[in-house]
């Protein structure tokens, strides 16, 4: 076997460790500033965009004005709302030094290449702070200069407006604690009022210079205007097909297999009778969960993932075998377990221990290609409402990366176990992870990273009929 090998070496993916600096000549800085009223949903979108665009491989920072305000004093003491009015000259003059330090920590993340795109999070309610934004990017002595683009949330809808105070501004730090929930609305929407009467929105002529888009109600409609360049389009494209509606995505593995048995990789073997098991409580599970509105059910087309969303089939109002969900191409280690694996092909395994995200199997595929493979299915998981994903160890990984903002270092060693649904449930800020493991046997196919503690979550707590494990926070900002 081994001779058949030699002129296959020379496509052998060779990880380039240096990825990001090859990359740099292409890229401008970009600077993505999100314009709109309290309780638009600005720090929403922030931490959304956030997440999507260092999952897509961009690497992005949020800066969120209003942290480091209350860094910088203690809100307790400044009369609450009194501190927004335009007439509190002393309590302008620290917004301003807070908008201005923001700024500067920004333009220090994009100049010293940190990142590529810096997200500016601010009220940024008047033209002339624009411009004094737009200024900066396009300083004279930066080179290469940013591009910004303005992210404007409108909204009028009292419903949506109110929805987003609920949820959102009683719990804000600025509140807990602090006061009651009736008293934190008051000062809130008298807080909104303050900013209103300075408020310019961004207006087609008068910004005709500006790249924008106005996300209106949220989402319901969109003003988009001179979008420029590759990163602008993403996130535009990205921002019409969120919504906040509330839903949740379950993400399973396929049952044991028969090639999970024995440890090998890859392959397309049909369950084994554990995980024929697993298929049946699956069904049962969702028998009991009793899903708002429409299931949908995407499975791979992998024979063992089809076996097992094939017993819900009658639950969910579609049930679709997607490609794109099929497991890491293992390429010439197809069919070895990791014992074969290693012993045939030392340095590539030694390789993939390194650099677990970007090895590139032989003739087979990476966590990295598995992401950009996945971009579609992401995008349309962000669309669509109630979704059970059937699918497998290493795509299941890149998912929940995506939802748990898990860098790539974690994200090849996230541990997805057999015969345990995943819940997600998107909320304003983060998301909710829930784990029901099954008391049904199963192999365990996890592999820890190298010279590191084992901690894979199988085995101790199979007594158990479920686990659950709590809420993640995601994307934070400095
Ligand atoms: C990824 O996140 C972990 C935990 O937060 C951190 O220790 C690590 O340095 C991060 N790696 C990269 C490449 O950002
Ligand atoms: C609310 C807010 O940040 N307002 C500022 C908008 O920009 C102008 C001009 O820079 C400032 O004077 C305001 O304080």
């Amino acid at each position: 076997m081994d001779r058949m090998v030699p002129q296959r070496k020379m496509t052998f993916y060779q990880p380039n460790t240096n990825d990001d600096s090859s990359r740099e000549q292409v890229r401008v800085p970009n600077v993505i500033a999100l314009v709109g009223l309290p309780a638009r949903g600005k720090t929403y979108i922030s931490h959304k965009l956030c997440r999507y665009l260092n999952w897509i491989g961009i690497k992005t920072r949020a800066f969120n004005v209003g942290e480091y305000r209350r860094k910088a004093c203690d809100f307790s003491n400044e009369g609450k709302s009194d501190f927004f009015n335009p007439q509190n000259l002393r309590a302008v003059k620290i917004r301003d030094e807070c908008a201005r330090l923001a700024m500067e920590d920004m333009g220090q993340y994009l100049e010293n290449k940190e990142g590529e795109v810096a997200i500016f999070d601010a009220t940024n309610t008047t033209r002339e702070r624009r411009k004094w934004l737009v200024d900066f990017c396009k300083k004279e002595d930066r080179d290469p200069k940013f591009r910004i683009f303005f992210v404007e949330s409108v909204c009028d809808d009292p419903e949506i407006i109110n929805s987003n105070i609920a949820e959102v501004k009683i719990s804000s730090p600025d509140y807990v604690g602090r006061m009651t929930e009736e008293q934190a609305r008051d000062d809130f929407v008298r807080r909104i009022e303050n900013y209103k009467s300075q408020y310019e929105t961004l207006d087609e002529e008068l910004d005709d210079e500006l790249s924008f888009i106005r996300v209106i109600n949220a989402g319901r409609s969109f003003y988009v205007h001179n979008v420029n360049g590759h990163v602008q389009s993403r996130v535009v494209y990205f921002l019409m097909n969120i919504h906040l509606l509330p839903r949740s995505i379950y993400l399973t593995r396929h049952g044991e297999s028969e090639y999970n048995r024995i440890g090998r990789l890859g392959g397309d073997s049909p369950l084994s009778d554990n995980g024929l098991t697993y298929a049946q409580k699956l069904r049962e599970y969702f028998e009991k969960e009793n899903v708002p509105g429409d299931l949908r059910i995407w499975s791979s087309q992998k024979i063992r993932a089809a076996q097992t969303a094939n017993h819900m089939k009658d639950l969910a109002a579609h049930v679709e075998y997607w490609k794109v969900l099929d497991e890491i191409d293992a390429g010439i280690c197809e069919g070895l377990t990791y014992e074969d694996f290693q012993a045939r092909y030392p340095k590539q395994f030694a390789e993939r221990d390194k650099d677990k995200y970007h090895y590139r199997y032989p003739s087979g595929e990476s966590y990295e290609d598995l992401v950009a493979r996945l971009e579609p299915v992401i995008m349309e998981l962000e669309r669509q409402s109630n979704v059970l994903v059937v699918s497998h160890q290493a795509v299941l990984r890149c998912i929940l990366a995506y939802f748990d903002n898990k860098n790539r270092s974690e994200l090849p060693y996230l541990n997805v176990p057999l015969h345990t649904i995943i819940k997600l449930t998107p909320k304003a800020y983060s998301c909710e992870i829930e784990m029901f493991k099954f008391k049904i046997d199963a192999v365990d196919t996890y592999r820890a990273k190298p010279n590191e503690p084992v901690d894979n979550g199988n085995g101790n707590h199979s007594s158990l009929e479920w686990e659950y494990s709590n809420e993640t926070t995601l994307c934070h900002s400095p």
